[in-house]
Protein backbone atom coordinates (compact mmCIF):
# COMPACT_ATOMS: atom_id res chain seq x y z
CA UNK A 1 0.00 0.00 0.00
CA UNK A 2 1.41 3.03 -0.89
CA UNK A 3 2.12 6.31 1.53
CA UNK A 4 -0.26 8.58 -0.11
CA UNK A 5 -3.26 6.76 -0.61
CA UNK A 6 -3.90 6.87 3.09
CA UNK A 7 -4.65 10.84 2.97
CA UNK A 8 -7.95 11.10 2.83
CA UNK A 9 -7.95 14.36 1.34
CA UNK A 10 -6.25 12.51 -1.54
CA UNK A 11 -3.17 14.75 -1.76
CA UNK A 12 -0.35 12.47 -2.50
CA UNK A 13 3.16 14.46 -3.17
CA UNK A 14 2.57 18.18 -0.50
CA UNK A 15 1.88 16.76 2.74
CA UNK A 16 5.56 16.94 4.37
CA UNK A 17 7.20 20.58 3.74
CA UNK A 18 10.41 21.05 3.21
CA UNK A 19 12.87 23.88 3.65
CA UNK A 20 16.15 25.36 1.79
CA UNK A 21 19.30 25.86 3.13
CA UNK A 22 18.99 29.62 2.40
CA UNK A 23 15.82 29.73 4.76
CA UNK A 24 17.23 27.75 7.16
CA UNK A 25 20.08 30.34 7.23
CA UNK A 26 17.83 33.45 7.35
CA UNK A 27 15.49 31.21 10.42
CA UNK A 28 18.97 31.62 12.42
CA UNK A 29 20.13 34.91 11.41
CA UNK A 30 16.59 35.83 13.17
CA UNK A 31 17.05 33.86 15.99
CA UNK A 32 20.44 34.88 17.07
CA UNK A 33 19.83 38.41 16.43
CA UNK A 34 16.89 38.30 18.80
CA UNK A 35 19.21 36.21 21.59
CA UNK A 36 22.18 39.21 20.88
CA UNK A 37 19.20 42.05 21.60
CA UNK A 38 17.95 40.17 24.14
CA UNK A 39 21.21 39.35 26.04
CA UNK A 40 22.63 43.19 25.49
CA UNK A 41 19.14 43.94 27.56
CA UNK A 42 19.05 42.08 29.75
CA UNK A 43 22.98 42.64 31.07
CA UNK A 44 22.81 46.21 30.55
CA UNK A 45 20.38 46.34 33.51
CA UNK A 46 22.39 44.07 35.36
CA UNK A 47 23.44 46.51 38.21
CA UNK A 48 19.70 46.59 37.76
CA UNK A 49 18.25 42.79 38.72
CA UNK A 50 21.73 42.24 41.70
CA UNK A 51 20.83 45.69 43.30
CA UNK A 52 18.36 44.40 45.87
CA UNK A 53 16.94 41.57 47.69
CA UNK A 54 13.28 40.45 46.60
CA UNK A 55 10.50 43.04 48.13
CA UNK A 56 9.93 39.94 50.83
CA UNK A 57 13.41 39.88 51.79
CA UNK A 58 14.06 43.16 52.27
CA UNK A 59 10.54 43.12 54.15
CA UNK A 60 11.87 40.76 56.79
CA UNK A 61 15.35 42.83 57.28
CA UNK A 62 13.43 45.14 59.63
CA UNK A 63 9.60 46.32 59.88
CA UNK A 64 11.08 50.01 59.62
CA UNK A 65 13.42 48.90 57.11
CA UNK A 66 13.51 51.16 53.28
CA UNK A 67 11.15 48.91 50.98
CA UNK A 68 11.82 50.96 48.20
CA UNK A 69 15.15 49.66 46.35
CA UNK A 70 17.72 51.86 45.03
CA UNK A 71 18.95 51.89 41.54
CA UNK A 72 22.64 52.42 40.99
CA UNK A 73 22.95 55.23 37.88
CA UNK A 74 26.40 56.93 38.86
CA UNK A 75 29.56 56.71 40.42
CA UNK A 76 31.30 53.99 42.17
CA UNK A 77 33.22 54.81 45.57
CA UNK A 78 35.12 52.63 47.85
CA UNK A 79 35.78 53.04 51.44
CA UNK A 80 38.02 50.93 53.59
CA UNK A 81 36.84 50.81 57.09
CA UNK A 82 38.17 49.08 60.36
CA UNK A 83 36.54 48.70 62.99
CA UNK A 84 38.88 49.80 66.34
CA UNK A 85 38.87 49.82 70.10
CA UNK A 86 40.43 51.59 72.73
CA UNK A 87 42.65 49.72 75.30
CA UNK A 88 39.92 49.15 78.15
CA UNK A 89 37.03 48.97 74.89
CA UNK A 90 34.97 51.65 76.18
CA UNK A 91 35.55 53.90 72.83
CA UNK A 92 34.86 52.40 69.66
CA UNK A 93 35.48 53.70 65.96
CA UNK A 94 36.43 53.44 62.57
CA UNK A 95 40.09 53.34 61.43
CA UNK A 96 41.26 56.11 64.23
CA UNK A 97 40.15 56.91 67.59
CA UNK A 98 38.06 59.76 68.42
CA UNK A 99 40.68 62.97 68.13
CA UNK A 100 43.38 61.38 65.72
CA UNK A 101 43.01 61.89 61.99
CA UNK A 102 40.61 59.42 59.86
CA UNK A 103 38.25 58.83 62.60
CA UNK A 104 35.28 57.63 61.41
CA UNK A 105 35.46 59.13 58.00
CA UNK A 106 32.28 61.05 56.06
CA UNK A 107 31.64 59.97 53.01
CA UNK A 108 30.17 62.18 50.75
CA UNK A 109 28.18 60.86 47.39
CA UNK A 110 25.27 61.97 44.76
CA UNK A 111 21.99 60.14 44.64
CA UNK A 112 22.20 56.89 42.09
CA UNK A 113 26.25 56.56 43.25
CA UNK A 114 27.48 53.51 45.19
CA UNK A 115 30.10 52.89 47.69
CA UNK A 116 31.46 49.95 48.26
CA UNK A 117 32.31 49.14 51.57
CA UNK A 118 36.01 47.11 52.62
CA UNK A 119 35.50 46.24 56.53
CA UNK A 120 37.72 44.31 58.61
CA UNK A 121 37.75 44.16 62.05
CA UNK A 122 40.93 44.76 63.38
CA UNK A 123 39.82 45.04 67.53
CA UNK A 124 39.66 42.32 69.49
CA UNK A 125 36.23 42.17 70.32
CA UNK A 126 33.13 41.30 67.59
CA UNK A 127 31.45 43.72 65.15
CA UNK A 128 28.97 43.52 62.44
CA UNK A 129 28.38 46.06 59.63
CA UNK A 130 25.40 48.46 58.12
CA UNK A 131 24.23 51.47 56.94
CA UNK A 132 21.20 53.04 58.26
CA UNK A 133 18.86 56.23 57.92
CA UNK A 134 18.02 56.55 61.20
CA UNK A 135 20.21 58.86 63.46
CA UNK A 136 20.04 56.71 66.41
CA UNK A 137 20.01 53.01 67.38
CA UNK A 138 20.64 50.43 65.26
CA UNK A 139 17.81 48.95 63.00
CA UNK A 140 16.73 50.20 60.05
CA UNK A 141 19.44 48.53 58.09
CA UNK A 142 19.68 49.27 54.49
CA UNK A 143 19.27 45.51 52.80
CA UNK A 144 22.96 44.86 50.98
CA UNK A 145 24.51 47.17 52.83
CA UNK A 146 25.17 44.56 56.01
CA UNK A 147 28.40 42.62 56.67
CA UNK A 148 27.44 40.01 59.44
CA UNK A 149 25.05 40.63 62.10
CA UNK A 150 24.70 41.23 66.14
CA UNK A 151 24.17 37.77 66.42
CA UNK A 152 26.86 36.41 63.76
CA UNK A 153 28.78 39.42 63.82
CA UNK A 154 32.46 39.40 62.46
CA UNK A 155 35.45 37.67 64.71
CA UNK A 156 38.53 39.59 65.81
CA UNK A 157 40.33 39.28 62.04
CA UNK A 158 37.44 38.74 60.22
CA UNK A 159 36.02 41.19 56.71
CA UNK A 160 33.80 41.14 54.86
CA UNK A 161 32.55 43.82 51.88
CA UNK A 162 29.11 45.40 51.03
CA UNK A 163 27.48 48.00 49.33
CA UNK A 164 24.95 50.43 50.03
CA UNK A 165 23.32 52.76 46.63
CA UNK A 166 22.12 56.30 48.00
CA UNK A 167 18.54 56.47 46.39
CA UNK A 168 17.33 59.94 47.82
CA UNK A 169 19.12 62.66 49.44
CA UNK A 170 19.77 63.39 52.97
CA UNK A 171 22.22 62.12 56.27
CA UNK A 172 22.80 57.56 56.43
CA UNK A 173 24.81 56.47 58.84
CA UNK A 174 27.44 53.42 58.95
CA UNK A 175 27.19 51.87 62.03
CA UNK A 176 28.13 48.98 63.76
CA UNK A 177 25.08 47.18 64.17
CA UNK A 178 26.26 45.30 67.43
CA UNK A 179 23.84 46.92 69.77
CA UNK A 180 25.38 49.76 71.96
CA UNK A 181 28.60 49.89 69.79
CA UNK A 182 27.12 52.95 67.76
CA UNK A 183 27.02 54.91 71.26
CA UNK A 184 30.10 54.29 72.05
CA UNK A 185 31.80 56.11 68.73
CA UNK A 186 31.31 53.48 65.93
CA UNK A 187 29.08 55.97 63.30
CA UNK A 188 29.91 57.80 60.62
CA UNK A 189 28.11 59.89 57.90
CA UNK A 190 27.21 59.56 54.58
CA UNK A 191 26.14 62.36 52.91
CA UNK A 192 23.85 62.22 49.96
CA UNK A 193 23.25 65.47 47.87
CA UNK A 194 23.44 68.82 48.00
CA UNK A 195 22.20 68.64 52.01
CA UNK A 196 23.91 70.29 55.13
CA UNK A 197 25.35 67.49 57.49
CA UNK A 198 24.34 67.88 61.36
CA UNK A 199 27.75 68.41 63.29
CA UNK A 200 28.23 65.13 64.92
CA UNK A 201 29.82 65.59 68.54
CA UNK A 202 32.66 63.79 68.78
CA UNK A 203 32.72 60.79 70.92
CA UNK A 204 34.08 62.22 73.92
CA UNK A 205 36.32 59.59 76.47
CA UNK A 206 34.05 61.01 79.01
CA UNK A 207 35.34 59.66 82.86
CA UNK A 208 38.50 58.88 83.10
CA UNK A 209 38.62 56.26 86.10
CA UNK A 210 40.33 56.54 88.85
CA UNK A 211 42.22 53.48 89.49
CA UNK A 212 42.05 53.50 93.23
CA UNK A 213 38.39 53.47 93.39
CA UNK A 214 38.28 50.85 90.80
CA UNK A 215 40.92 48.50 92.79
CA UNK A 216 39.08 49.09 95.98
CA UNK A 217 35.77 47.75 94.18
CA UNK A 218 37.69 44.89 92.89
CA UNK A 219 38.87 43.72 96.44
CA UNK A 220 35.54 44.59 97.58
CA UNK A 221 33.44 42.33 95.72
CA UNK A 222 36.33 39.57 94.27
CA UNK A 223 36.06 37.64 97.09
CA UNK A 224 34.56 33.97 95.89
CA UNK A 225 30.78 33.70 96.34
CA UNK A 226 29.98 30.03 96.18
CA UNK A 227 28.32 28.97 92.97
CA UNK A 228 24.62 28.26 93.57
CA UNK A 229 23.07 26.90 90.39
CA UNK A 230 23.66 29.80 87.87
CA UNK A 231 25.56 33.13 87.30
CA UNK A 232 23.68 35.55 85.60
CA UNK A 233 24.74 37.70 82.64
CA UNK A 234 22.17 40.37 83.69
CA UNK A 235 20.13 42.58 81.67
CA UNK A 236 21.99 45.80 80.69
CA UNK A 237 25.43 44.42 81.03
CA UNK A 238 25.79 44.85 77.15
CA UNK A 239 26.27 48.49 77.70
CA UNK A 240 29.79 49.97 80.09
CA UNK A 241 28.92 50.33 83.53
CA UNK A 242 28.49 47.20 85.17
CA UNK A 243 31.94 46.88 85.39
CA UNK A 244 31.93 49.30 87.77
CA UNK A 245 30.88 47.89 90.26
CA UNK A 246 31.65 44.46 88.58
CA UNK A 247 28.20 43.22 88.02
CA UNK A 248 28.68 42.30 84.58
CA UNK A 249 28.16 38.41 85.89
CA UNK A 250 27.21 37.90 88.81
CA UNK A 251 28.72 36.91 91.04
CA UNK A 252 31.35 38.49 89.96
CA UNK A 253 33.94 35.95 91.30
CA UNK A 254 32.52 31.97 92.02
CA UNK A 255 34.30 29.54 93.57
CA UNK A 256 33.50 25.90 92.45
CA UNK A 257 34.92 22.31 93.56
CA UNK A 258 36.43 20.56 90.84
CA UNK A 259 34.30 18.45 88.72
CA UNK A 260 31.42 20.74 89.59
CA UNK A 261 29.31 21.87 86.52
CA UNK A 262 29.29 25.43 86.17
CA UNK A 263 25.92 27.01 84.57
CA UNK A 264 25.56 30.77 83.14
CA UNK A 265 22.24 32.08 81.90
CA UNK A 266 21.46 35.16 79.78
CA UNK A 267 19.33 37.54 81.57
CA UNK A 268 20.10 40.23 79.36
CA UNK A 269 18.51 41.09 75.73
CA UNK A 270 21.63 41.40 73.85
CA UNK A 271 23.71 38.42 73.10
CA UNK A 272 26.75 37.75 74.78
CA UNK A 273 29.63 35.27 75.26
CA UNK A 274 31.19 33.58 78.39
CA UNK A 275 34.76 32.82 76.80
CA UNK A 276 37.84 32.48 79.28
CA UNK A 277 40.96 35.05 79.57
CA UNK A 278 41.90 38.40 79.73
CA UNK A 279 39.78 40.53 78.16
CA UNK A 280 40.79 40.22 74.34
CA UNK A 281 43.09 37.11 74.70
CA UNK A 282 40.88 34.08 75.05
CA UNK A 283 42.70 31.18 76.03
CA UNK A 284 40.58 28.41 74.48
CA UNK A 285 40.01 27.21 78.51
CA UNK A 286 36.17 27.23 77.45
CA UNK A 287 34.18 29.37 75.05
CA UNK A 288 30.04 29.64 75.01
CA UNK A 289 30.53 31.68 71.36
CA UNK A 290 27.03 33.47 71.26
CA UNK A 291 24.38 33.35 73.81
CA UNK A 292 20.67 34.84 73.04
CA UNK A 293 18.86 35.94 74.96
CA UNK A 294 17.50 33.59 77.51
CA UNK A 295 20.28 31.14 76.58
CA UNK A 296 22.76 29.10 79.02
CA UNK A 297 26.03 27.84 78.85
CA UNK A 298 27.64 24.88 81.14
CA UNK A 299 30.62 23.95 81.65
CA UNK A 300 33.10 21.63 83.95
CA UNK A 301 36.93 22.63 84.94
CA UNK A 302 38.92 19.48 86.46
CA UNK A 303 41.81 21.52 87.22
CA UNK A 304 42.29 24.04 90.67
CA UNK A 305 42.67 27.95 89.89
CA UNK A 306 41.75 31.01 88.67
CA UNK A 307 40.15 31.17 85.55
CA UNK A 308 39.36 34.80 84.76
CA UNK A 309 36.68 35.12 81.61
CA UNK A 310 34.85 38.36 79.57
CA UNK A 311 32.37 38.81 76.90
CA UNK A 312 33.21 38.81 73.40
CA UNK A 313 30.82 41.24 72.31
CA UNK A 314 31.67 43.51 75.25
CA UNK A 315 35.39 43.23 76.82
CA UNK A 316 34.08 45.48 79.50
CA UNK A 317 32.20 42.24 81.05
CA UNK A 318 34.28 40.41 82.92
CA UNK A 319 34.44 37.50 85.89
CA UNK A 320 36.33 35.01 87.75
CA UNK A 321 35.73 31.67 88.04
CA UNK A 322 38.01 30.07 91.37
CA UNK A 323 38.28 26.04 91.37
CA UNK A 324 39.32 24.63 94.58
CU1 LIG B 1 30.83 46.78 67.31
Amino acid sequence: MGYGSEQPTGETSHGVYRTTPARTGKMLVIMFGIIIVGGAIFFSMWDYWICCPAPVVAMMAGEDGPTESAVFTGDILSQDLSFIESSDFRTLAFNALPGESGNNPSIQMSVGDKVVFNVDNAGRSFHSFGVTANDEGFSGVVPGSDIGTASNPLKPGEGGTSEFIAGEEGIFYYICTVPGHREQGMVGQIIVGDVSAPVMEPKVVEEVMEPKVVEEVMELESTPVEFSGVISLPMGSGAPGCDDTNECYIPFNTSVSEGEEITWSNDDTAPHTVTSGPPGSPDAIFDSGMLMAGDTFSVTLDDSGEYPYYCMVHPWMTGIISVN
